[in-house]
């Protein structure tokens, strides 16, 4: 059944791209070290960084000679640990999420090297988080779910140390997850389709190179595009209220399974557009919401996405792709670095 929960979009939400203020509002929130907001979200720190770093290189803003990027560095190799995973934080325990995040942001720096971090120790750690049935757990303490696989995939890829670990079991489990019902994966074998998940597990199948084996393709394309609600926004399953970063979660997992026609593209995009703060800068969730950096990052790519498969000559289809940086749909990083 198509979701009519929705949100309705007003007449007064922002309808143009606010880059100035978006790049003003990431640089803020970086500078901001003692904020409240900064302070609690300490646990998501090096994350964080990478939405932050991201979203200005999307926005071609990285000026890859600046002393703040020295610190960033002299950041990722305080949290590396004993084990070569990355916390999140200095002291924090390492964590798979916050490897991948520590590993993206290095590309984009262009320091994925052994010269800044122990690349081989990492490789290591990322194996020792291989279970026996091919699933990735997130760190020691042994939660295993979908997104771990993606972060385990995409980190060996980018360090390019795939050929380590089991692919085909990891891939094995993933399809595990895939539904049968409506063609949407979960987090684990059995769970409810989820379109995060759907990014999670389409983007490990593409990171293994077997998108060819994934079948049910069209029912998936199908789900993901009843996604889209109204008001041109998407949520991540059936009645929920739209939310801005599903605009990635599902628009990236249509690139991916070649389908991405199958959304209103210029529908989303004022969707997007509304979701900016016209003072502040950034993006929420939902027209009006606290925006963060989060959504601003997954604004920013979603936009991106539009941009470069929307190869159209409409006017603000072609100002958005003079104005962003392309993304890759599968690891969420400039395709120029790929
Ligand atoms: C490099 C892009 C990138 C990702 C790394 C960690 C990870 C891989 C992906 C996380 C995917 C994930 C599960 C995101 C959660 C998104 C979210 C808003 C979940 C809340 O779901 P619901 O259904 O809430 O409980 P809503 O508000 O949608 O009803």
């Amino acid at each position: 059944m198509i979701s009519t929960r929705d949100i309705e979009l007003k007449e007064d939400y922002a309808n143009k791209l606010l880059i100035e203020k978006h790049v003003a509002y990431l640089k803020k929130y970086a500078e901001e070290k003692d904020g409240v907001e900064q302070i609690t979200s300490e646990f998501l720190k090096m994350s964080g960084m990478y939405w932050c770093l991201n979203a200005l290189y999307l926005m071609k803003t990285i000026d890859k000679n600046s002393s703040e990027l020295d610190s960033i560095l002299r950041f990722i190799q305080e949290c590396q640990c004993a084990e070569g995973g990355f916390g999140a934080s200095i002291n924090h325990d390492p964590h798979i999420l916050h490897t991948l995040s520590a590993i993206q942001i290095l590309v984009m720096m262009n320091k994925c090297n052994d010269k800044y971090v122990d690349i081989e120790k990492c490789g290591q750690y990322i194996k020792s988080l291989q279970q026996p049935d091919g699933s990735f757990a997130g760190d020691k303490w042994g939660e295993v779910d979908t997104r771990f696989s993606f972060c385990g995939l995409a980190t060996m890829k980018l360090i390019n140390k795939l050929h380590e670990i089991d692919l085909d079991k990891a891939t094995d489990y993933v399809f595990q997850c895939h539904n049968d019902i409506d063609g949407g994966f979960g987090s684990r074998p059995g769970s409810e389709s989820h379109a995060a998940y759907v990014y999670c597990c389409v983007g490990s199948i593409a990171i293994a190179n077997k998108i060819d084996k994934l079948k049910n393709k069209d029912l998936l394309a199908e789900w993901l595009s009843e996604r889209q609600l109204p008001s041109g926004g998407l949520n991540g399953r059936p009645e929920k209220l739209p939310d801005l970063c599903y605009s990635w979660w599902c628009l990236s997992s249509l690139s991916m399974i070649k389908a991405i026609d199958s959304i209103d593209k210029s529908k989303l995009y004022k969707f997007i557009l509304a979701c900016q703060d016209p003072e502040l800068g950034g993006f929420s969730d939902r027209p009006g919401n606290f925006v963060d950096p989060y959504h601003t990052m997954f604004a920013l790519s979603s936009l991106s996405l539009i941009a470069y498969n929307k190869q159209t000559t409409e006017e603000w289809n072609v100002e958005l792709r003079s104005t962003l940086k392309e993304i890759n749909p599968v690891l969420c990083l400039p395709q120029e670095l790929m």
